[in-house]
């Protein structure tokens, strides 16, 4: 992708007007919500970011009057290493997965565990929120999301005191999942070392996952605040529609303020823990992957800048556009990390 012919300057003083046109709104939506009533567990916070029924997509935006990414381009791009370290060739190969019955595992340190299956999570709604997903490697999308807020889970649960931090655990089932199966996917690597698409990220820089010593299953964690915001969703459509397997299908983490790879895919256990959990990423990689994974524009990637992003809408080339504090959602999130060093704390 070749940066010098993008109209950068047009497209980015006019999102540059939105956005604070974005955070004006917001803000002043957090202030109407300044007297909610004290609870023991952390308050989830209004939400700004927009919601609307399903529908027609034509024309839809973002709340900065982005565009959405054309579905088509979502599930045709990504990352799901269960299945492959392409990421233009997991579609084919998640098809097949068997997500229904399904069953989500509820405990640790709650009063009520609980095991859900997908009709039990109807009791939790339905809603649209529109998203950007802004991926570790410097490429973002659009997405409108089906989910509910992850705290009305966890609040059928009753996170105990002593709960601090939230464990996601994604499906682990090396029949189904060929990247999980060590010789499955040693033979892979001696067919196709270098597969397309794959093995580098956008930005044009080589990482040798072949290095990487992957941990299964694919775990995630969330401090409790985090959990509890209500920007934090479990996503169980995309664009209107029941996810596709290779979005996560049945249920996924979509935490819209963090980068991509803390939203896992396909959850089948949700704990409550005193201590930090390890995480997939974290665990692999840890200089360039941190717990917290907020997105910030200030710290980059050991190997890249984290200041701009490739938007993908289905053009060419794409358009690149400045990566904003927070991916967009300082007003609403910012406040949770007050006093902490976000360098130190990547
Ligand atoms: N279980 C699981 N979840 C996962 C991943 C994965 O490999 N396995 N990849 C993550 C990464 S790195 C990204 S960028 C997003 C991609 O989501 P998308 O394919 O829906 O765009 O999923 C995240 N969730
Ligand atoms: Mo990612």
């Amino acid at each position: 992708m070749k940066e010098q012919v993008t109209p950068e300057h047009i497209y980015l003083s006019r999102r540059e007007v939105l956005k604070r046109a974005g955070v004006l709104l917001a803000s002043m939506m957090v202030s109407s919500a300044c007297c909610a009533p004290e609870s023991p567990t952390p308050e989830p916070s209004s939400t700004p970011a927009l919601t609307r029924q399903p529908g027609d997509y034509t024309g839809v935006t973002d709340e900065f009057g982005d565009p959405l990414t054309p579905l088509e381009k979502a599930r045709r791009f990504g990352n799901y290493y269960e299945f492959t370290r392409s990421k233009e060739g997991i579609t084919e190969l998640a098809q097949h997965l068997v997500t229904s019955p399904w069953q989500i595992e509820v405990g640790g340190l709650v009063r009520n565990p609980k095991v859900f299956d997908l009709d039990d999570l109807r009791q939790f709604g339905e809603e649209e929120r529109i998203y950007r997903l802004r991926c570790i490697e410097a490429w973002s999308m659009v997405i409108p999301w089906l989910g509910f807020p992850l705290h009305r889970l966890l609040e059928v649960v009753e996170p105990t005191s002593e709960a601090k931090f939230v464990r996601f655990e994604a499906l682990y089932d090396p029949k189904q999942l060929p990247g999980q199966d060590p010789e499955q996917y040693a033979e892979w690597l001696q067919a196709a070392p270098e597969p397309e698409g794959c093995a580098c990220n956008v930005m044009g820089e080589d990482v040798d996952p072949a290095n990487s010593p992957y941990a299964w299953p694919y775990v995630e964690g969330l401090r409790l605040d985090e959990a509890m915001h209500d920007l934090t969703l479990l996503a169980t459509g995309m664009y209107g529609k029941p996810l596709p397997p290779e979005n996560g299908a049945p249920v996924r983490l979509v935490v819209p303020w963090k980068y991509a790879f803390k939203g896992l895919k396909a959850v089948v256990k949700i704990d409550l823990v005193a201590e930090r959990p390890l995480s997939f990423w974290n665990t692999a990689i840890p200089e360039e992957h941190g717990f917290y994974a907020n997105v910030n524009p200030d710290v980059p990637h050991p190997r890249w800048s984290q200041g701009r992003e490739f938007r993908f809408l289905g053009q060419d080339p794409e358009p690149i556009l400045p990566t904003l504090p927070f991916n967009g959602y300082a007003a609403e999130v910012a406040s949770l990390y007050e006093g902490m060093d976000l360098v130190e704390n990547y």
